[in-house]
């Protein structure tokens, strides 16, 4: 495979763009080398600018569950594109979207939409501060709710402690009422209740997507929703990963826990830039122009991001294809799994439905701490020869993979042969 082209516009893009990216992660950053840079994309295939064809396991972060250019999305946003592209007033469309999107979550009355994932969680958290009349949010390490400050932390020292803040530019002050606890640990969250008694909520990736794919354990989940509720705060489930990929509607309702708001992103808009948050009314009536919590958005609605996911989500209830992602997922795991032991290489898999993640160790991984103790460098060398023969992977340990529809058995034949390349190749170089 030759990566002259991409190589080239890399240095172009350094000029002007940070690192040649409009997201860290597409950097390459934690696998070395440099980023590819994409042409296009059709169906399960993405091709670079060097016209290397590869089986998309990214899917754009989750986006495209119905493969890319589904022919019913691209009619619907080409339909609505010649209407106008966004009118800064109402339209029929939200509407529309809006129900599609309460009618997949039982508890879910009232939605808003906004432009990211991040908008989502931003407003999300905020709602549950003007509804509890609380400052406090508890977070899991290892989960990723967008780069709002106030979740852009690292774990103090011990779990039950502050936090830090996670990125330059953060102050004190905007991480000092965010405390982190550990996933799958219920002791590290009772904790900050004894502590606190002005907790507003506590957020929540229901599968952990962002530290590679983490599960939630025994019973977990439903245990924190009884922990939040005897302790009048919110449960905020972010599923802007996790909604609509693994059931349609949320994970949570797979997992037998109700969240008090979810936070949606990604599938929902189909590709074109769509997030949302939404609660029973009692809490949604406390959002601008009805209530006091103010969130507003230019392109908030936007009725072609609207015609995307309006269309997205009719095909994929349509389709249902969460055995097909189930049954394809398993095959995944097998092949990763007994490779691994054909060549005597530790790997530990997690998944859930259409979500995986292998990580180099020989623990099973139900927590941040445990993924980082994973050997990052044999992913690396797995990364770039999954590359090599075919198959276009995160640029990170700490990613999920993702499945989409138009997934074929030739696909996973590609992806067969390029795991028996790849970890033949860990074997040989560690
Ligand atoms: P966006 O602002 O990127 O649309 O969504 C933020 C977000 C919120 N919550 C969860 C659970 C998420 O996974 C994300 C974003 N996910 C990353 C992938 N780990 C997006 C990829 C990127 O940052 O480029």
């Amino acid at each position: 495979m030759k990566f002259k082209k991409s190589e080239k516009l890399y240095k172009k893009g350094l000029k002007n763009l940070v690192g040649a990216v409009n997201s860290p992660v597409r950097a390459f950053a934690s696998v070395g080398g440099n980023p590819l840079f994409i042409e296009k994309a059709k169906g399960s295939k993405i091709y670079d600018v060097d016209g290397n064809e590869y089986l998309d396991l990214v899917v754009s972060y989750g986006p495209m569950i119905l493969g890319h250019r589904h022919k019913k999305v691209e009619k619907a946003a080409k339909k609505a594109l010649k209407k106008g592209y966004s009118f800064g007033a109402s339209t029929a469309a939200e509407i529309k979207l809006a129900k599609i999107v309460c009618d997949a979550f039982p508890e879910m009355d009232k939605v808003r939409f906004v432009n990211s994932g991040t908008e989502a969680v931003l407003s999300g958290i905020r709602l549950a501060r003007a509804y509890t009349g609380k400052d406090k949010i508890i977070k899991f390490s290892g989960c990723y709710h967008g780069h709002q400050d106030a979740l852009l932390v690292a774990a103090g020292s011990g779990l039950a402690t502050l936090s830090l803040p996670g990125s330059k530019g953060v102050p004190e002050g905007a991480v000092k009422n965010t405390l982190i606890a550990e996933y799958n640990n219920l002791e590290s969250v009772k904790a900050h209740f004894e502590k606190y008694d002005d907790i507003a909520g506590v957020i929540i990736e229901p599968i952990g997507g962002n530290m590679g794919v983490v599960v939630p354990q025994n019973n977990f989940l439903k245990e924190l929703q009884e922990l939040v509720q005897n302790n009048n705060a919110l449960l905020i489930a972010d599923e802007v990963m996790t909604g609509f990929r693994s059931t349609f509607g949320g994970a949570q309702e797979k997992l037998g826990v109700v969240a008090d708001i979810t936070c949606l992103g990604k599938v929902i808009g189909g590709g074109f830039p769509v997030g949302a948050y939404g609660a029973r009314n009692e809490i949604m009536e406390n959002v601008a122009p009805l209530g006091g919590m103010y969130q507003a958005g230019t392109l908030s609605g936007n009725p072609i991001a609207m015609a995307g996911g309006i269309a997205t989500l009719t095909e994929l209830k349509k389709q249902n294809p969460y055995d097909k992602f189930e049954e394809i997922g398993a095959i995944i795991e097998v092949i990763l799994l007994e490779t691994a032991k054909k060549y005597n290489v530790d790997l530990s898999v997690n998944r859930f439905g259409s979500m995986i993640n292998p990580f180099f160790t020989n623990i099973k991984v139900t927590n941040f701490e445990e993924a980082q103790s994973s050997d990052t460098e044999k992913f690396a060398v797995f990364f770039w020869e999954m590359i090599k023969n075919g198959v276009f992977l995160p640029p990170s340990q700490f990613e999920a993979w993702f499945l989409n529809s138009e997934i074929t058995e030739k696909d996973i034949q590609v992806f067969s042969n390029a795991v028996d390349k790849a970890i033949g190749k860990v074997a040989n170089s560690f």
